[in-house]
């Protein structure tokens, strides 16, 4: 017998998954792992024996419960599901997905919506800090469809807004784990930073690169991946997480000067794989290495003048736009604010079936996904 979980397929951003209800999944975070390595069909290059779209951007899942924090409408707790290894690493937020939680909030009762457009206070759970959405919510309904363009995704979709809020340090345990603009590793000056997600940022030229190559030259690029992950696991260790071979931050940065009229070229590796786009939380981070002066953004990074900036920063299918706000010294700022914007779509709702052998449905688990 299969195990039926209700489940809801969404768009978040230029990444998709589907989204489940904490309650409706398995308590014991190991059972619950396998049952979303098989949801998914990991371990498997192809993801043939689940709903996975064998990618790092379409193996993600959203996991949503009543709020833990006092000042939030809901808890979203956030795994990446690895396609080609039974890994499941709950350690970081994922930006996309977030920006489809304010909807399925609404459309499962965490909190009433509004006339016109509804705000939904969401605690990341990965992290512990909280991102406000605005939902369009027209007649008290979600709207999904609307004018908001995003690079990464065809057509247009509703516009959903998201504040950041306090995310320096958020896994690291400071904006700069190591008090360093710059850390030299393997001989490469290397930014370790984490304005919500940790990221390790090199100039591509010093890898002799030119940081505007594609996603598949990238892809096809094994000597560059190979020293990329040799500096990510010494990175690990510098940044406060510690042993990261099977965590997927840090988030690897290639940056070169922009070609396009933004403020910075970035191509990003997360961390094995290159990014067909860019990370939500990761771009945070990168925009605001962008105004902290001696990072490796600092020298190739056209910045805005003003305390309130849009940053745009370009990637390997167009742009994305980051507007954060500064305040104090121009040699110390303090980065206040961080705000983007997003759409989301649902895709199916239904029950993504699992073998009976993984998850009975009762909390018992009857053999390992993997053995
Ligand atoms: O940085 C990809 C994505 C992400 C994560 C990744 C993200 C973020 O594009 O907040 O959104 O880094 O694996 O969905």
């Amino acid at each position: 017998m299969q195990t039926a979980i209700p489940c809801v397929l969404m768009r978040g951003g230029t990444s998709k998954g589907p989204f489940f209800l904490a309650s409706d999944l398995p308590s014991d975070p190991a059972v619950r792992d396998r049952v979303l390595l098989a949801a998914m069909g990991s371990p498997d290059n192809r993801q043939i024996d689940g709903v996975g779209g064998a990618d790092p951007l379409t193996s993600k899942v959203a996991i949503v419960g009543p709020p833990t924090r006092a000042d939030c409408d809901v808890d979203y707790l956030f795994a990446q599901v690895v396609v080609d290894e039974a890994v499941v690493d709950v350690s970081p937020n994922c930006g996309n997905m977030l920006a489809g939680i304010g909807g399925f909030a609404i459309e499962h009762g965490f909190i009433a919506a509004e006339d016109g457009e509804t705000v939904v206070r969401i605690h990341m759970v990965n992290s512990g800090d909280r991102a406000i959405a605005r939902i369009p919510t027209p007649g008290r309904e979600v709207e999904y469809e609307g004018d908001a363009r995003i690079d990464g995704v065809p057509g247009t979709s509703a516009p959903i807004m998201i504040d950041v809020e306090d995310t320096a340090g958020s896994f690291c345990g400071a904006l700069l784990p190591t008090g360093n603009p710059v850390d030299v590793i393997d001989g490469i000056e290397c930014t370790l930073m984490d304005n919500g997600m940790p990221v390790v940022a090199m100039r591509a030229a010093d890898l002799d690169r030119t940081g505007y190559e594609t996603r598949d030259e990238l892809n096809a690029d094994t000597e560059l991946k190979e020293r990329i992950e040799s500096i990510r696991l010494k990175a690990g260790h510098l940044m406060n997480l510690g042993d990261v071979t099977d965590m997927v931050t840090p988030k690897m940065f290639l940056l070169a000067k922009p070609k396009d009229g933004g403020a910075l070229c970035t191509r990003s590796f997360i961390p094995k794989v290159a990014h067909a786009s860019v990370g939500v939380l990761a771009a945070v981070t990168i925009a605001t290495a962008c105004v902290i002066p001696g990072t490796t953004a600092d020298g190739l990074a056209t910045v805005p003048e003003g305390s309130r900036k849009m940053i745009k920063l370009e990637h390997p299918t167009g742009d994305f736009a980051v507007e954060i706000e500064i305040s104090g010294p121009v040699d110390d700022p303090k980065i206040e604010r961080a705000a983007l914007l997003r759409t989301a779509r649902k895709l199916f709702e239904g029950k993504i079936l699992i073998p009976g052998r993984v998850w009975d449905g009762k909390g018992a688990v009857l053999e390992s996904a993997t053995a």
